[in-house]
């Protein structure tokens, strides 16, 4: 189900989990600002998602509360794991739902990274 990007933080959804590490994931970065994961479901050949260390449920919610250093940290840590990949040559997509219309589904920011095929027009 979507989730209103505007709820308070619920330090049970299942991205905190990982975080605190309660529950498994395919772990392929993590530092002082980010965790990068393989999507479970995966829509491309690569699907990582990327999310910040902080509680924050949106990236509504992460642009306006988050500090300098957060965010700086964090969107270097999605380049970095991109690179990593392997993924700056053929491309990659970035994605982050926001709120109900979006359909974001679990509310904790996070980053989808796709790639691994040509990923056609931006909207379904
Ligand atoms: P969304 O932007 O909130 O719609 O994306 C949520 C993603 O989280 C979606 O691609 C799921 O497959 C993915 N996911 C996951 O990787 N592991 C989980 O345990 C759960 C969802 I629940």
């Amino acid at each position: 189900m979507p989730i209103d990007a505007t709820q308070p933080y619920d330090d049970g959804n299942i991205f905190a989990r990982i975080l605190r590490g309660e529950l498994p994931a395919k772990r392929v970065y993590e530092d002082d600002f980010a965790l990068a994961f393989h999507d479970i479901n995966p829509q491309a050949p690569t699907h990582i998602l990327v999310i910040p260390k902080g509680a924050y449920v949106s990236w509504d919610d992460f642009s306006a509360r988050a500090s300098d250093a957060e965010i700086a940290g964090f969107v270097r840590a999605v380049g970095q794991v991109a690179r990593a990949a392997g993924l700056v040559e053929p491309g990659y997509r970035l994605l982050a739902n926001t709120g109900l219309d979006s359909h974001q589904e679990v509310p904790h920011l996070h980053v989808h990274i796709f790639a691994g095929r040509p990923l056609g027009p931006m909207l379904a």
